[in-house]
Order: structure tokens, then C-alpha cells, then sequence
């Protein structure tokens, strides 16, 4: 069924009711109201197990500008300006029908889960009107995304082409608030695109630089967020920019618990932080006090108000649990790296254009070799940002498996956090313990896509 939504109001309510009362409950109208109010707020919004995702053309007010862009979106065609937040259950078979009705070629990519390498996605082409249905049966929980793996990847992200995916447990439902943050952002030019990649921020001290508008949930001034003492939050930040590392700043401390969609083995506290296009984290907000008072969350010049109702309620007692798992440093610490990627970029001129290598190894995409491990073997893969810019990462992602940090320049980090993606930093040399438990081709590849279209990708071929 496909709702027009350009009705006025009086008719669309009562139109609403009498169409979707007897569908299943993610159309009616209760859920079409929540979707209007704050999509990504997903505390009350059920699991489910049957998923159809539209792909499709659209317009919407991205951050005050209109634009047309594609949008990843349910069976009503809700208006979602970030994605639509797809909600599966830890260990429960999903079927996931994807529909592309877009006016392009495009493919999705499942980030972060570890899925058989057949429903992975980058080598599944959904051309105009094409359809594929997934069944992914997720082995961990916390929080994911789905996103364009077609090239050029850095257009279809920038245009919209994700969403959020939350693989919940028991613990998530003990939390008074659950809110994904979907951070984005608009270029003013693609000139402005291919110099300002991969930057970071940070470092560069460039947020709320006149060029980009960041985005939080597809909007500058995104929906408020309550708590009241005693109550516990949990804030899941995406970093679904296509090319800029996004810095977090809250006005109190803030509790890290997951990464990637890890959970941390210890949670620490912090009242700011970076992030890597890519990447993920998981925060807990507990505020107590009986004063209320409105807090302002930051992402460089996006930001979110924090509406806290004050009462004399005691601190909430967190439900994380850490993750306790078979680290993997102890198998490769003496050993030298088994596989080596140099990475470089060289400016190319071609007449009077000027295009950007990125480069693995001196080669780009599609010539850079593969390299052969075999499953369940523990390997040492060493990246090297040879980059002569300053201030250049590159933040590296890997499919089907997570990995951990062993040692930058051969100085152990002791970190035991698991990645899907991962800066590199300009002049260091990360060398990672990684290990796959499913055979395939997997990809790995800069997630500044800026930087993966102009060829920093290769692969991982697991026997
Ligand atoms: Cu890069």
C-alpha cells in the first residue's frame, strides 16, 4: 500500500486510520505519528523480524535546504531524513527485502555484522526496480548501518543512501531512553569535497567551517531529547558523513560503552569525543539533580538540546555489561606482520584536471592485490599512512570481521576495543589482529569515500 503525503491533514488522519487499521503495526498510525515527531528515538519502537527497505528518489528539508536525494525508507514511504532505523533482535532470523525505486544503480552493504559473505552486499546489484531479499541471522548486538557499497560510493552516501540498523537485547530495553544520532553533513561544492577529505576535524580545527553544514538525524537543530532524574539514556552516534571525522562535545561527563558495535570491555567517561566516517559509539547519559535544566549537545555547528527534568531521585544503575572476549593480541604480539598496506595518495594531472590516487600498496582499486588468509587463523596486518599531508587519516574498514589495535610505530596500545573501522593516522604504522570466521572476499577499504572511489580499497580472500 503507498499513501500519498501530500494530503491535508483533517483527510490524512482520517484516511490513516481507516487504511492502516487493519495493517501490521510499523504502519499504524500511533508509529506514522512517532516516525513524525522523532524516528530515531527508538526506546518504545518494537523489534522485528520482516523487514522491506525502499530504496527511493525523493525531496526533503535537509538541514533548512531543500534537496532532492535518495532515502532508505519503510512500505509508507515515511519520511525519514537519515535513514529509517531498521530494529532486529540479537540471534532471530530477519528477512530483509530491499527495493530499490530510485532512479539508480545502487547496492547495500550490512556495516559492521558478521554475516555469511553472500549476503554481505557490495558484489548484489540493485538496478532500477531490482530487489534482493537478505536473511541475516545478527550474531552480535548493539549498533550497525546499511549504506550504498556502488560506485562512486562517496555520491549515493552523501545523497542519503543509509540507515541505522540496532540489534537490541533484554539489557537495551532497561534504558529510559534509546536515540540513535545519525551525524551527516552538506558540502557547499564537490571542489570543496575533494580537498577537505578526509581532514580531520579536529585537528584541523575546521567545524563550523562556512563549507559544511553538519547534520544530526538529517537536521541542524535536531528533535530534542528528555530525561528525568533517576532515569538512564543510551545515545548511539553514526558517523555516516562520506568523508569528515565528526568531534561530539556534551556539556557533562558522558559514559562510552560500545564501539563499532562492541561492547567496550571497560566503559570509561568522557565529555567529548571523535569520530571516524564509518564508525560507531555508544554512550550512557545519566543526569541526577532537582534542578531542571536544558543542556546543548554539540557536532560541530549540529546540535541537540538535552531537556532534563530535575527531582530528587537517586543515579540510575547502568544495565551495561562489559564484553568479555578471546583478545587477540596474545596470539600475534611477537610475531612480524603477515600482510602489509602501505598507504599513499598522488596528485594526477590529466590536461587541466587534477585527480586524486589513493593508493594501497602503489596501487589503486581495482589492481590492488587481494590477500589470501585462511579462517580462523589470527593474522598481523600493519597499515602505514605514508601520506606526506599532515593531519591525513585515513579511517579503514573491513568486512566480516572485527579487529583490535595491537601497537602504533611498535608501541603497544593495550586497547582491547573491537573496530570495524579504524583511523590511521598520517606517519604512524597500526598494526592490527584480525580473524575471519567466514570464508569469501572480503573488502577493506578507506571509509573517507572520496578516498575508496579514488581507489583505496582491496580485499581480503578467506578459505
Ligand atoms: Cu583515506
Amino acid at each position: 500500500m503507498k499513501l500519498k503525503k501530500k494530503v491535508y491533514l483533517g483527510t490524512f488522519v482520517l484516511a490513516t486510520t481507516i487504511l492502516l487499521s487493519s495493517c501490521s503495526s510499523t504502519n499504524n498510525f500511533k508509529d506514522k505519528q512517532q516516525v513524525k515527531e522523532d524516528p530515531y528515538n527508538i526506546t518504545l519502537k518494537e523489534s522485528r523480524t520482516n523487514v522491506k527497505i525502499n530504496i527511493i528518489s525523493t525531496t526533503s528539508k535537509i538541514a533548512d535546504k531543500k534537496e532532492r536525494h535518495y532515502q532508505y525508507t519503510d512500505e509508507s514511504e515515511n519520511n525519514y531524513l537519515a535513514g529509517m532505523p531498521i530494529i532486529l533482535d540479537k540471534g532471530k532470523e530477519a528477512t530483509i527485502k530491499v527495493s530499490n525505486k530510485s532512479s539508480t544503480t545502487t547496492n547495500v552493504h550490512w556495516h559492521g555484522l558478521s554475516i555469511p559473505n553472500n549476503q554481505d552486499g557490495p558484489d548484489i546489484t540493485l538496478n532500477n526496480k531490482g530487489e534482493k531479499t537478505f536473511k541475516i541471522t545478527p550474531k552480535e548486538s548493539g549498533t550497525f548501518w546499511v549504506h550504498s557499497h556502488y560506485r562512486p560510493v562517496e555520491t549515493q552516501v552523501t545523497k542519503g543512501m543509509y540507515a541505522p540498523i540496532i540489534i537490541r537485547t533484554e539489557t537495551d530495553k532497561k534504558y529510559d531512553l534509546d536515540e540513535v544520532m545519525m551525524l551527516g553533513d552538506i558540502q557547499e561544492s564537490n571542489e570543496q569535497n575533494s580537498t577537505m577529505a578526509g581532514m580531520n576535524m579536529d585537528d584541523m580545527d575546521m567545524s563550523g567551517s562556512a563549507s559544511i553544514t553538519d547534520t544530526i538525524n538529517g537536521k541542524k537543530i535536531a528533535s530534542n531529547l528528555k530525561i528525568e532524574g533517576g532515569q538512564i539514556g543510551k545515545l548511539r552516534f553514526i558517523n555516516a558523513s562520506a568523508n569528515n571525522f565528526k568531534t561530539i562535545k556534551f556539556p557533562f561527563k558522558v559514559r562510552v560503552i560500545a564501539k563499532d558495535g562492541y561492547n567496550l570491555e571497560q566503559a570509561y567517561e568522557t565529555q567529548n569525543f571523535n569520530i571516524a566516517p564509518g564508525q560507531r559509539l555508544d554512550v550512557e547519559v545519566v543526569l541526577t539533580g532537582k534542578e531542571s535544566k536544558t543542556y546543548t549537545i554539540k557536532d560541530g555547528n549540529a546540535k541537540v538540546k538535552l531537556i532534563y527534568k530535575g527531582n530528587d531521585k537517586s543515579k540510575a544503575i547502568s544495565p551495561f555489561i562489559p564484553l568479555k572476549a578471546d583478545n587477540l593480541e596474545k596470539y600475534v604480539s611477537d610475531k612480524a606482520p603477515d600482510i602489509s598496506m602501505k598507504l599513499t595518495e598522488e596528485m594526477e594531472m590529466n590536461g587541466s584536471e587534477m585527480k586524486m590516487r589513493e593508493m594501497i600498496n602503489g596501487e589503486v582499486f581495482p589492481n590492488t592485490e587481494t590477500f589470501n588468509v585462511k579462517v580462523g587463523q589470527v593474522y598481523k596486518v600493519q597499515f602505514e599512512n605514508a601520506d606526506k599531508m599532515a593531519g591525513m587519516s585515513h579511517p579503514m574498514h573491513i568486512h566480516g570481521a572485527h579487529f583490535q589495535i595491537i601497537s602504533k610505530n611498535g608501541h603497544p596500545t593495550n586497547d582491547t576495543t573491537w573496530y570495524d573501522t579504524y583511523p590511521m593516522d598520517q606517519g604512524i604504522k597500526t598494526d592490527i589482529a584480525i580473524k575471519f570466521d567466514e570464508p569469501g572476499v572480503w573488502m577493506v577499504h578507506c571509509h573517507i569515500l572520496n578516498h575508496e572511489d579514488n581507489g583505496m580499497m582491496t580485499s581480503f580472500t578467506a578459505k
